[in-house]
């Protein structure tokens, strides 16, 4: 096989030395998450046309490149050898429509579409389910250029032309699927911010842009699921969506409010328009732009619209009631602040290598235990959830392969998922680490490390499998699976 490393073969005693795994074996299934522009490389082949995080690289030299990375576009063979031998039997991707559709809007690349082909059949070929996501982030630089990409209703068209022509190739074989990753992230931090690409920055809403972004998205959401229903009957499609808990900072009537208003503006503004039909009360009340439409023909088209609450869940923060406070970048108004902080000052939680991110399983509970409610008991999917560690000196190898810190984060994290069904009522059914391979993490470059296989970046992208998998591949596939996934024979 592919896999060298820690010498840890999978096996289901603990002679290994790794920490004891949790008695109970998970209910939901266990799986591994990526996406394309961390991994591919190989970005001018095959008639690949430039994404605007290409750009943003470009313009960014300091920052490493995208331009290699994993190389998964030509080592996906060994990638998959690498799951079979540790026994992963579910791998979220994302096909890059630069590939597809070079031109954004124009005809078919049929050599991107192949490799995409490829390897789905590979997957299947080796008993591995494909988990496909249709948009994480990579948007043709062309459309950005042409008409300013998610400022532009052109992009529910566009993005249903492209959705259609993958539903049509890999329709019969990828049975799971979702239209969209972390639009939150790439509405705020896109069009707001200008912290990621395209480096559009509308801090205060004067120009609406994240709204606009937010619109469309719902709106080519909706378009691509129709075509979807008719053209995969039997598929299940979703969107991928990422917050992180709103911790109250006191229990004062006012924090609660604002750690409330503060969940309702990161992630119930995103599915309350698919499963009640509007934005939440808060957000209407507070967005002063009148951006916020949400026709009787877009609501009919976006219920039903999830088969599944997709999640991605990491960390959390304090909220507490600042008067004249800002939602993240151009939302409005909500007169809430967030810090890692409590009053004592003591962090929500360790450290990870991530500045963003804390480590909080005790939250995740509460998070998935606020959608379940919320939305009526959903059939959810955690579709990322993992954290990265420095790559500083002594993280080299052999070391970093010795990843005891990130086997106790996913025992935490997944007893928590855990305590949520068995005690909270929630459905969780599947679970995906994020992620299979360190890789290319975006503005971060290769610093954070999310891997569950090292990738060594100077010696030819060599994979390492790290402990952790090991440790997991006891769940990989032996995990009780509540959701029955088809394979294809
Ligand atoms: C997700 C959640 C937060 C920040 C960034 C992400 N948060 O809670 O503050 S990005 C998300 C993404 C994937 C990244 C991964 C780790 O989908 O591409 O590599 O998480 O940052």
């Amino acid at each position: 096989v592919g896999a060298q490393g820690p010498a840890a073969a999978p096996s289901s005693s603990d002679a290994s030395g790794l920490p004891p795994i949790p008695a109970e074996r998970p209910p939901f299934f266990l799986g591994v998450a990526t996406a394309a522009p961390q991994i591919e490389g190989a970005v001018a082949e095959d008639g690949r046309s430039r994404s605007i995080w290409d750009t943003w690289a470009a313009a960014h030299p300091e920052n490493d490149s995208p331009n290699v990375t994993d190389d998964f576009y030509h080592r996906y063979a060994e990638d998959i050898r690498i799951m079979q031998t540790y026994g992963i039997k579910h791998f979220r991707f994302s096909v890059a429509w630069t590939r597809v559709i070079p031109d954004g809007n124009g005809s078919t690349n049929a050599a991107g579409l192949g490799f995409y082909s490829r390897l789905v059949d590979a997957l299947l070929a080796a008993g591995i389910e494909p988990v496909v996501t249709l948009y994480h982030w990579d948007l043709p630089q062309v459309l950005q250029d042409r008409y300013g990409g998610f400022l532009n209703e052109q992009i529910v068209a566009d993005f249903t032309h492209y959705a259609t022509v993958v539903f049509e190739a890999l329709g019969s074989r990828v049975t799971y699927w979702s239209t969209f990753n972390e639009p939150a992230t790439f509405c705020v931090s896109g069009y707001g911010s200008g912290w990621h690409a395209p480096s559009l920055r509308d801090q205060q809403g004067e120009q609406g842009y994240v709204w606009e972004c937010h619109n469309n998205v719902l709106r080519a959401h909706a378009s691509a699921v129709r075509e979807f229903r008719r053209l995969v009957p039997n598929g299940k499609i979703g969107m991928n969506l990422a917050v992180q808990w709103s911790e109250p900072r006191s229990d004062s009537e006012a924090d609660r409010a604002a750690a409330e208003r503060h969940m309702e503006f990161e992630l119930a503004v995103w599915s309350d328009p698919v499963y009640r039909g509007d934005w939440p009360a808060s957000v209407k009340e507070r967005n002063p732009r009148g951006l916020m439409t949400i026709t009787p023909e877009l609501a009919a088209a976006l219920r039903g619209s999830f088969d599944m609450y997709m999640l991605n869940f990491y960390t959390a923060k304090y909220v507490y009631y600042l008067s004249g406070g800002w939602g993240m970048a151009g939302q409005g108004v909500i007169d809430a602040a967030d810090t890692f902080n409590a009053t004592n000052g003591a962090s929500i939680g360790p450290e990870t290598a991530s500045s963003w991110f804390k480590e909080v399983p005790w939250a995740f509970r509460k998070q998935l235990k606020w959608v379940s409610d919320r939305y009526n008991r959903p059939v959810m999917w955690v579709t990322e959830n993992g954290v990265a560690v420095p790559d500083s000196a002594n993280e080299l190898l052999p070391g970093v392969l010795n990843d005891t810190y990130r086997i106790n984060f996913y025992r935490d994290y997944m007893q928590a998922a855990m305590a949520a069904i068995s005690q909270d009522n929630v459905d969780i059914q599947g679970y995906f680490c994020w992620s299979l391979l360190d890789n290319w993490e975006w503005t971060s470059g290769f610093k954070e490390r999310f891997g569950l296989v090292y990738v060594d970046y100077a010696n030819n992208q060599a994979r390492h499998p790290k402990q952790s998998l090991a440790w997991l591949s006891r769940w990989f596939g032996l995990s009780s699976g509540a959701a029955q996934v088809s394979t294809q024979s």
